[in-house]
């Protein structure tokens, strides 16, 4: 095999060289990660019919792709983790010994790539050389792969020569489809029938076969980025997390950066480019990552975070410039969508982006569509790739390859009742718990029932690669390495009144919250204590320019409702007796304090008010 004679790596060399003898692609492609590259693949993609080429004057150098209607998401069912002792995998993920594991992949890539051209996609996560960064090195028979890793990571040549003879995280990846001579390509291949996305956590490995959607297949971000990389950070005292990363400026100019977690369909995006009332004014949002952040202590024990992706696979449905003008600016131009509708003048839409629907498109499966027929435009999971660096709201510390200091962990869910819209837990391990135990009600996009609390620890269930006992007592045991370790808290924006309308209005609003939260960080905003932690009084938040939200409606959002919480700790411990080989005992011990809590009598644990009805100290 010829190599690029940049390529000096031996692990890296016979790597490629064996895998490329095990798929037996038609050749191989060493991606430079330059635009002229980028370019040529999306051209081929067009002539393929891979892409459609959107109308350059409406979105510049942006593509369509529809996906097979059978890979469309992740694909939770067939994603593994395999270590050489169950155990080690935890109850929540699925299991197969390594070695069983291997033969049945040997097997199925063996010739998998017959007919197609394996890209060798070189990437860091995190700036090029940065001490929080990692390299991984993806080979993949896909070119829709190839160009969404160089909008999603910092991929090419360049990564090659920073990686000199260091080590790597090889990352295999498949369609599942190769192609016989004389046999029609499909404009979006994989296998219907069998995937596989399997991580091997004791070697640093990943194998991915059959599908060719988002995380399946774009192997840098939840196989690489989370679930190898908890394991790394586990191993090496630091944390891989599914949060967004945030910076916060006072009108003083002073800048705070806190970190957040939310499972999906919780507003996350929109929360990471927050624009807040122009009322509040001075505050301003600037954002650093919208889905992971990697976090290591510095020689002082101060906590600094990488965003290590230099791209977003963000959701398009619901996005609009009411819900998000900084993620709509983002995409305008140099934009891959996948599965959205495509309009009659060679643009896109998706359901929310707009008021007014267009008179007809094409859906996102190629057929005619009009508002009334009664199937959506674009999938619930319709995605846009786009570089994080075209949102106008980017930090200037993005790509400082030493991250930004964090000085807040937010956890939060989707919870129409039960969880007050803020609160800052007492301390670490109380924080630990509440992320630990934090839940979120499944909406119409995902599967199950509507409205049913979901258990997400710390929203890593799906993407933790290991035990999450452990990955609990991780968490303990990191906040005990670090003199002073960021506040944690957690906040609610989706309570619901009586007749099941939204109390708290959310999204730039939300800046009142975060603005607390970064006042008590710094140790400034009052607040009182509650069952679950420190919580603010209404006069506590500043409320200029949204003074029609009364004393009581901030009483609706902040309640804590005792027969609730005895159920919802019941719901707790279910959770946490599956772990239970593993969990530390605090949390059994914390959930009961909280539990102890909830029989301080009423008059302490409602909040107390003054005449007005305005709350006050105890
Ligand atoms: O498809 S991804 O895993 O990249 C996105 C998601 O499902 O959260
Ligand atoms: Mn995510």
């Amino acid at each position: 095999m010829d190599f690029p004679e940049y390529v000096k790596n031996a692990k890296l060399r016979e790597w490629v060289q064996s895998m490329a003898e095990l798929c037996k692609p038609d050749s191989v492609h060493w991606c430079d990660g330059s635009q002229e590259e980028y370019d040529k693949l999306c051209d081929e993609m067009v002539e393929s019919g891979m892409f459609i080429r959107l109308n350059q004057e409406k979105r510049p150098n942006s593509f369509l792709s529809r996906s097979d209607p059978s890979d469309v998401a992740r694909v939770e069912d067939r994603t593994y983790i395999c270590t050489n002792n169950r155990h080690d995998a935890g109850p929540t993920n699925n299991w197969m010994h390594p070695k069983e594991m291997k033969v049945t992949l040997t097997k199925l890539f063996d010739g998998s790539m017959r007919g197609r051209t394996m890209y060798v996609i070189p990437f860091s996560m995190g700036p090029l050389g940065s001490p929080i960064a990692h390299i991984g090195v993806e080979l993949s028979d896909s070119p829709y792969v190839a160009v969404n890793m160089k909008i999603m990571t910092r991929m090419g040549r360049k990564v090659v020569e920073i990686l000199g003879d260091g080590d790597f995280v090889p990352c295999l990846h498949s369609v599942g489809a190769p192609l016989l001579p004389g046999q029609q390509d499909s404009t979006w291949p994989c296998n219907k029938d069998n995937k596989y996305i399997v991580h091997f956590p004791e070697d640093r490995a990943i194998w991915s076969y059959g599908s060719g959607y988002g995380g399946n297949a774009l192997l840098a971000k939840k196989c690489f980025a989370l679930r190898i990389a908890s394991v790394l950070a586990r191993d090496e005292g630091w944390l891989a997390e599914h949060m967004l990363i945030l910076g916060v400026e006072s009108p003083a100019g002073e800048k705070t950066y806190v970190a957040a977690a939310f499972p999906s369909a919780c507003g996350k995006t929109n929360f990471a480019m927050l624009i807040p009332p122009n009322t509040l004014d001075g505050w301003k949002v600037s954002t650093i990552g919208d889905d992971i952040a990697w976090v290591k202590p510095d020689a002082n024990g101060i906590l600094h975070a990488i965003n290590p992706e230099a791209g977003m696979f963000g959701v398009a449905p619901g996005t609009s410039y009411k819900s998000n003008p900084n993620a709509m600016d983002a995409v305008s131009k140099n934009t891959i969508y996948t599965n959205v509708a495509l309009t009659p003048d060679g643009d896109v839409w998706w359901e929310g982006m707009t008021d007014a629907p267009p008179a007809t498109a094409i859906d996102w499966q190629g057929q005619e569509w009009t508002p009334g027929c009664g199937r959506k435009a674009a999938h619930p999971n319709a995605r846009f790739t786009a570089p994080i660096s075209q949102v106008p709201s980017i930090d200037p510390e993005y790509e400082n390859p030493k991250g930004v200091p964090i000085s807040a962990f937010i956890f939060g869910g989707r919870r129409s009742t039960t969880v007050p819209l803020v609160y800052q837990s007492f301390n670490w391990a109380f924080g630990v718990y509440s992320a630990a135990t934090m839940g979120s009600e499944t909406t119409a996009a995902a599967a199950g029932k509507v409205g049913e609390v979901r258990r997400d620890p710390f929203a890593m269930l799906p993407f933790c690669g290991y035990h999450m006992g452990d990955y609990i007592n991780h968490w303990l045991q990191f906040g005990r390495s670090i003199p002073n370790p960021p506040r944690i808290f957690n906040v609610n924006w989706f309570r619901k009144d009586e007749n099941g309308n939204f109390v708290w209005p959310g999204f730039g609003d939300n800046m009142r919250i975060l603005k607390w939260i970064v006042e008590r960080s710094h140790g400034q905003a009052a607040s009182i204590e509650s069952p679950l932690g420190w919580v603010p009084r209404y006069q506590d938040l500043d409320w200029r320019g949204m003074e029609d939200f009364t004393p009581e409606m901030f009483e609706k959002v902040m309640s804590v409702d005792r027969d609730n919480w005895k159920a919802e700790l019941l719901s707790h411990e279910e959770l946490l007796d599956k772990m239970y080989d593993r969990l530390p005992k605090e949390m059994h011990y914390i959930r009961e304090l909280v539990l102890s809590g909830l029989w301080r009598s009423p008059e302490q644990w409602n909040l107390p008010r003054d005449d007005q009805g305005m709350l006050v100290d105890a």
